[in-house]
């Protein structure tokens, strides 16, 4: 497990694996009632990728067009080993070989062109691609059924409403396919658009269900017992624990307002989106952009296999750490992504140090 708190906070709760010995919060082992020792996992395989986790930053462009549009989209299947956490290692079914897969971003009668394909030498699985972009059986499923090596497969399809809307493979073993990372967003705009803001970000949130331990050392494989318990091993953003924390968090300035992408791929826990340190501004719940958005709200719930997101104004710099505030998904599940907002200090929205003290505003914990 990664260590998600700080200092002050860490020392209670930071143990999710109880290979320590610790008794877990519900004097259970941690296993979903299962007594029996859970361990003997092979040893972690060596990863095929640096990385399963998409770039948060890698947003498409607004839409700039208001004529409806034609538009080709390839997108292929890909298997691979990655490292959920070091020594922890997972084999993840992809869009793209990514984690959530990429976003597709269009307008309200625009007309897509898909070219659906799962290459024998990058999969092991029969996979397919439900959008909920669009009417049709399964949302394009079932002519997208493909085994390894008999497609590629085309559709097309006229996305006639808009919204945030979740795609994501649905074969049979659907929990399966989405838990280890075939889910994504497709945005499909407004006939007239959406607010302006300075920056953008996109995240996907997943529970992955294993039969090891959180944090135990191994190749974890996929555990259908877990998921019948809805007990997951790991809650994770892109795939990866803590990928987007520390040195590695998000950027952004102060003054910006940015907007946050929350796809919440499930594929069972209802999330519950907050950012920590701010509020949504606007908050377009369940990803509805017809009706207007609900403001300031700290958060909202967020059903699986749906799309959210928020707009949210920097007006002081700091850590925004965003979570799921069903907490112990993040504080023994390891789902937590920040962004570091920089700038100049603004003491009259808040002030760490009112009275001068040496010490105040210092503190690692949130
Ligand atoms: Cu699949």
């Amino acid at each position: 497990m990664v260590k998600l708190l700080g200092a002050t906070g860490a020392a209670g709760v930071a143990s999710g694996c109880l290979s320590d010995g610790e008794a877990s919060p519900n004097g259970e082992d941690g296993n979903g009632g299962n007594t029996e020792p859970q361990h003997g996992l092979e040893d972690p395989m060596s990863p095929d990728v640096d990385t399963i986790a998409a770039d948060p930053t890698d947003v498409p462009d607004p839409v700039d067009w208001d004529e409806p549009r034609r538009h080709e989209i390839e997108m292929q299947t890909e298997e691979y080993i990655a490292e959920v956490e070091d020594g922890v290692t997972h084999r993840f079914m992809t869009f793209e070989g990514q984690v959530p897969g990429p976003m597709i971003r269009v307008r309200e009668g625009d007309t897509i062109h898909l070219t659906f394909d799962v290459p024998d030498d990058l999969n092991e699985h029969l996979h397919n691609v439900d959008f909920h972009a669009t009417y049709g059986p399964g949302g394009g499923a079932e002519h997208t059924t493909l085994l390894p090596g008999d497609g590629p497969a085309e559709i097309e399809f006229t996305v006639e409403y808009p919204g945030a809307h979740i795609y994501h493979c649905a074969p049979g073993n659907h929990d399966y396919h989405i838990s280890t990372g075939m889910f994504g967003t497709i945005l499909v705009e407004p006939e007239d658009g959406l607010p302006e803001v300075d920056r953008e970000f996109y995240v996907g949130q997943h529970e992955l269900y294993t039969n090891g331990d959180n944090g135990e050392e191994g190749h974890h494989e996929w555990d259908a017992e877990s998921a019948q318990d809805e007990n997951p091993t790991y809650v994770l953003f892109n795939g990866e624990a803590g990928r987007f924390t520390g040195e590695n968090a998000l950027h952004a300035e102060v003054g910006e307002t940015v907007r946050l992408y929350w796809c919440n791929g499930g594929p069972n826990h209802v999330s519950n989106p907050h950012p920590i340190g701010n509020v949504f501004k606007r908050w377009y719940d369940h990803g509805d952009v017809v009706n207007e958005p609900m403001r300031w709200v700290e958060g909202s719930t967020l059903a699986a296999g749906m799309t959210g997101f928020g707009d949210m104004e920097l007006p002081v710099p700091g850590p925004i750490h965003l979570v799921d505030h069903a907490l112990t998904r993040v504080v023994q599940k390891d789902l937590l992504a920040t962004i570091e907002v920089e700038g100049e200090p603004q003491p009259d929205i808040y002030n760490p140090d009112p009275d001068g003290a040496p010490d105040a505003g210092e503190g690692e914990a949130y």
